[in-house]
């Protein structure tokens, strides 16, 4: 998240808490453009959160609240209530390859030619911070999704040439004394890729607290995924205006919740060598930061998840594109 924008963010929260839920018949196809607006945003069918993974990032242990002591399972369970029910929190997943993985009480439906689900962000214009989807059907009907259950949702970015498919970042666990820091420096949280880059992620002077996940006990945590292009730009050329465009379609904290093409059709799913796959339904979704990239003052570009609503539990009959 950009450091900034938090207050704002749950200000859209709660505006668009005002909407009417149902405005239309439950049979009724609201037109494409419509969708959105009759959905109310404060509500998400998550009920479980299997794991929460954030990379180091400067709402880590605040979005949600680590104390001192919290074991894994107690996060995942903040976590939990941060993005479920019906008042909705947010959490953070920091920077690149941070993670949640979700479930439901029941399987979300894919449906032949239609959205399925909306995962919800906080993005709004040019404050979008673009996760990718993954997702999983329990084939095998273990209750859990197995590594080779998973299969990510093809985005409009997918294809372009400078989405690196297969990164890989590792970070480094900082020391008691820089996160006890509170200037902003520069030299703070140490990172190596796998495309031959290595250095330092700062500190900025907005959250003093660590950024690194205090409840994992290892000292380097890495994450796998897809990197996607930056979309950061500084339109005052001094570091002033930071803007970040959304992209098309098929991520979650890109386009506004309330924009149809935040919501996903389980047909985009594919498999890792770009395949297009069938599933029936998906009982398991996991969302990651999908950018690696500070945008100056801004901070880090970290992907919230606030929640998401089953389109068909929801009566709403969204098209695919
Ligand atoms: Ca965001
Ligand atoms: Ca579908
Ligand atoms: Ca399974």
């Amino acid at each position: 998240m950009k450091t900034t924008k938090l207050k704002l963010s749950l200000l859209a929260t709660l505006c668009l808490s005002a909407i009417t839920f149902y405005s239309c018949s439950s049979d009724d196809s609201p037109a494409a453009e419509e969708l959105v607006d009759s959905i109310s945003y404060t509500y998400s069918d998550v009920t479980k959160v299997l794991d929460f993974r954030p990379a180091p990032g400067q709402f880590v242990n605040e979005l949600p609240k680590y104390e001192e002591g919290d074991t894994q399972e107690i996060m995942n369970q903040k976590a939990l209530k941060a993005i479920s029910g019906n008042k909705l929190s947010m959490v953070s997943l920091g920077g690149f390859g941070g993670y949640i993985v979700m479930g439901f009480d029941q399987t979300i439906k894919n449906i032949d030619g239609r959205r399925d689900f909306i995962v919800l962000g906080n993005a709004f214009k040019n404050s979008s911070e673009p996760g990718i989807i993954m997702v999983a059907h329990d084939k095998n009907k273990n209750g859990k999704p197995d590594e080779d259950e998973w299969y990510e949702i093809k985005g409009s970015e997918y294809s372009n040439a400078k989405t690196i498919h297969n990164y890989e970042m590792t970070f480094y666990k900082p020391s008691a004394d820089l996160d006890a820091k509170e200037e902003g420096f520069d030299e703070y949280v140490k990172y190596k890729n796998n495309q031959g880059k290595e250095g330092y992620k700062p500190k900025n002077i907005y959250h003093k607290q660590s950024y690194y996940p205090l409840w994992i006990k290892e000292t380097s945590l890495t994450f796998k995924g897809a990197k996607l292009p930056n979309n950061a730009t500084d339109t005052s050329g001094k570091g002033a205006n930071w803007i970040l465009p959304e992209y098309e379609y098929g991520y979650a904290d890109n386009q506004v919740n309330s924009h149809i093409d935040a919501a996903i059709d389980i047909n985009w799913a594919v498999d890792k060598n770009g395949k297009s796959v069938q599933l029936p339904g998906v009982d398991f979704i996991k969302v990651y930061t999908a950018m690696d990239q500070e945008a100056g003052w801004l901070g880090e570009t970290s992907t919230e998840v606030s929640g998401v609503i089953d389109l068909h539990k929801a009566k709403f009959k969204v098209p695919t594109r």
